[in-house]
């Protein structure tokens, strides 16, 4: 018979153990509610003779997603859940934690403070409050490294890094991985600890350490966390550990979260965490089901589409790769081959692994072939005539119920559409380089694409890994928009008396890895003269119009690559060259501008303020169904930090 502690919480004694589960939809998350009925139902367990231990689990495929987040934002409500872990370990009578999918945050500081973990083989674990601007609250800092020691735990709390049961198991988080049912396996371990004192993690010393392993630990950590608080304070704390008593690296920990839980930054993460749900809700889509797809053409393996043919080949599609020629297709096959070497090499992939995606790869000249595949994604050339012709000849030989993607970054998809006699099965897919890697897909919807054609591509970007945020059809998308919108202030920032490092300057101290100049060399200069050139004959020649980049590209620098762009790159630095001064300067003076010395701050905020606009402008011509899928799109494409929120965040319109 069981016995219900909450509207969440239930309970049903299983011969003396009561296993109590969690049922909080969709991810078990403790909410006020669900905290209640547990504390209920310990409180319970403590009271009743029949009862000798305690099983805790969740119910459908998670544990306890972690606190709830949507709670952040308001007072907390009793009982807290450093209280309900506190009654966990303290308990006299055994509690073993039935971890039966997904343990994160608050939910793995519940796990720790039972006394006995037994996880199933697919859980994930781990404590990523760092990824929400927030440490662990509920004395994650002080039992992980009692049981994982201080080297782990830095790398797991500071960097919020999940593991899988096998590596859980193997750091001393959990006690063992379930063979079947985790729930019948805790039921036996709980009865077999019965009447014995119970193992509490609180009250274990923090295993001794080399000084030395922890340091570097940290500093590996915060190599990758630029500008962010919460990992700083997560390597402090895990150190509290080992000097400080429990109750006081508990309190410790305590202040911590709740300072951080309001701080700018903890509001930023916790937005864009709710951004990506959001970005996956799409207008139109409720109930309209994904085509089958298996097997994906890619047409074109040059960079972007060899990277595309990795990540759909990782995904387990089956690929036909096409070239012009035997020996393209061939060295395709190759770079295709070498970036999975790549990826054994750093041990992300086994040879087995390899071989087998290698074997769903067919790499081939002959164009008929994409007639096996469901979906065509083309990655070719960006030239308006070249992807016209393609789509002509994909239209005659695909597949009639396939679906076409264009991977254009610039051209206007309705253009490649209208030249089919599918247009309702056309989309975009603007993936970001290098594309096995980057999570950002833009999926561009066209203006004939069918709802279920929409859904196929956001259902295989998702089943890349990938992060699929839904834009209308226009020049540039979302990203390219706003990124242009940048570009343009940043130059009109350099006539106007900034130069490109005092610029970049600016933009790297406030937050951003890379300042806007020195992401132009990266990426090259030459796509953006090539589309002012287009351009020039329908540009408003009453817009102002900036020419510097254009006398650069002229003299052949074209960035990085080309050893000369915006600065001269020498052995992988960046200088300031004096030619380039001398240009803006001429450039200045013959336009009669009184220059002036431009503060950091204002160019912060000016730059900031051009991309807030032209999101603005993509909401307005609903391009962009939301704020917050410009500040997803910039933030996971185009490198703006992620602890800041987005643009549109931080001009207060997310
Ligand atoms: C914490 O625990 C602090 C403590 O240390 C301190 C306490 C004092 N709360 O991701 P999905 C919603 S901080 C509220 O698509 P999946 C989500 O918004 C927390 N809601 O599912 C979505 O709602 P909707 C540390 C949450 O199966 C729905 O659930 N924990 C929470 O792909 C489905 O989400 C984390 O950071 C939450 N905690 O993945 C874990 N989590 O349908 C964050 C999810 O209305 N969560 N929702 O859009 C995750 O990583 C994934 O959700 C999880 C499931 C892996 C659990």
């Amino acid at each position: 018979m069981s016995q219900t502690f909450s509207d969440t919480v239930s309970a049903r004694l299983d011969g003396g153990v009561l296993v109590v589960t969690i049922d909080n939809p969709p991810v078990n998350a403790a909410s006020a509610d669900m905290r209640t009925g547990l504390a209920g139902a310990l409180s319970h367990a403590s009271m009743a003779d029949k009862i000798v231990a305690v099983v805790i689990t969740g119910a459908g495929k998670t544990f306890v997603g972690g606190a709830d987040i949507r709670e952040f934002g308001a007072p907390p409500v009793g009982p807290l859940l450093p209280e309900v872990v506190a009654a966990i370990e303290a308990s006299d009578k055994p509690v073993v934690a039935a971890i039966n999918g997904a343990a994160l945050g608050g939910g793995l500081e519940i796990g720790l403070a039972c006394h006995h973990r037994i996880v199933s083989a697919g859980a994930k674990l781990g404590l990523p409050e760092v990824k929400l601007g927030i440490v662990p609250g509920a004395g994650g800092t002080q039992r992980l490294p009692r049981l994982a020691g201080l080297a782990a735990a830095t790398e797991l709390i500071a960097a919020g890094r999940l593991v899988a049961a096998a590596e859980a198991l193997a750091l001393g988080i959990v006690d063992a991985v379930a063979e079947g049912d985790p729930v019948g396996e805790a039921v036996a371990a709980a009865r077999r600890l019965a009447g014995h004192s119970p193992r509490r993690t609180g009250a274990l010393a923090v295993p001794s350490a080399d000084p030395v392993v922890v340091e570097q630990a940290g500093v590996r950590v915060l190599a990758k966390a630029r500008g962010q608080q919460a990992p700083v304070e997560a390597i402090r704390l895990v150190r509290a550990a080992a000097t400080l008593p429990f109750e006081q690296g508990l309190a410790e920990e305590r202040a911590t979260f709740l300072r951080l839980r309001d701080s700018t930054e903890a509001k930023a993460l916790r937005h864009i965490f709710f951004a990506e749900r959001a970005a996956a809700k799409v207008a139109g889509l409720d109930g309209v089901e994904a085509r089958p797809v298996r097997t994906i053409a890619v047409i074109g393996l040059g960079l972007m589409g060899s990277g595309i043919a990795v990540a759909v080949l990782d995904a387990g599609y089956n690929v036909i790769g096409v070239e012009q020629t035997p020996e393209a297709a061939e060295n395709g096959r190759q770079r295709i081959a070498g970036l999975f070497d790549r990826a054994v090499k750093s041990g992300r992939l086994d040879a087995e692994g390899r071989a087998a995606r290698l074997a769903r790869l067919a790499a081939t000249a002959v164009m008929e072939e994409v007639a096996g595949a469901e979906l065509v994604i083309e990655a070719v050339f960006d030239d308006l005539a070249v992807k016209t012709a393609l789509f002509e000849r994909l239209d005659a030989i695909a597949a009639p119920h396939a679906v076409l993607a264009t991977n254009t970054s610039y051209l206007d998809p309705d253009q490649l559409a209208a030249v089919t006699a599918r247009p309702e099965r056309v989309l975009g897919l603007h993936f970001f380089s290098p594309a096995n890697i980057m999570r950002l897909v833009e999926v561009v919807r066209c203006g004939k694409t069918a709802p279920d054609v929409l859904a196929t591509g956001l259902a295989v970007a998702k089943r890349l890994g990938k992060l699929p945020v839904v834009t209308g059809a226009t020049e540039g998308f979302i990203g390219n928009r706003v990124f242009s919108a940048y570009r343009r202030e940043a130059e009109f920032l350099v006539e106007d008396g900034a130069l490109p490092h005092e610029i970049d300057a600016a933009m790297e101290a406030w937050g951003f890895a890379m300042g806007p100049f020195a992401v132009f060399d990266l990426a090259g200069l030459e796509i953006a003269w090539a589309r002012r050139k287009r351009q020039a004959a329908t540009r408003d020649p009453s817009a102002r119009y900036v020419d510097i980049a254009d006398r650069l590209c002229e003299a052949g620098r074209f960035g990085q690559k080309s050893g000369r762009g915006w600065y001269a790159h020498a052995g992988g630095k960046r200088q300031v060259d004096p030619e380039v001064t001398a240009l803006i300067e001429t450039s200045r003076a013959a336009k009669g501008i009184v220059v002036r010395a431009i503060p950091a701050d204002e160019i912060v905020s000016r730059l900031l303020a051009a991309m807030a606009a032209e999101g603005r402008a993509l909401l307005d011509e609903g391009i962009a169904a939301r704020a917050s899928d410009i500040d997803l799109v910039m933030i996971n494409g185009y490198g703006f930090p992620a602890h800041k929120g987005g643009p549109m965040f931080v001009a207060g319109m997310g």
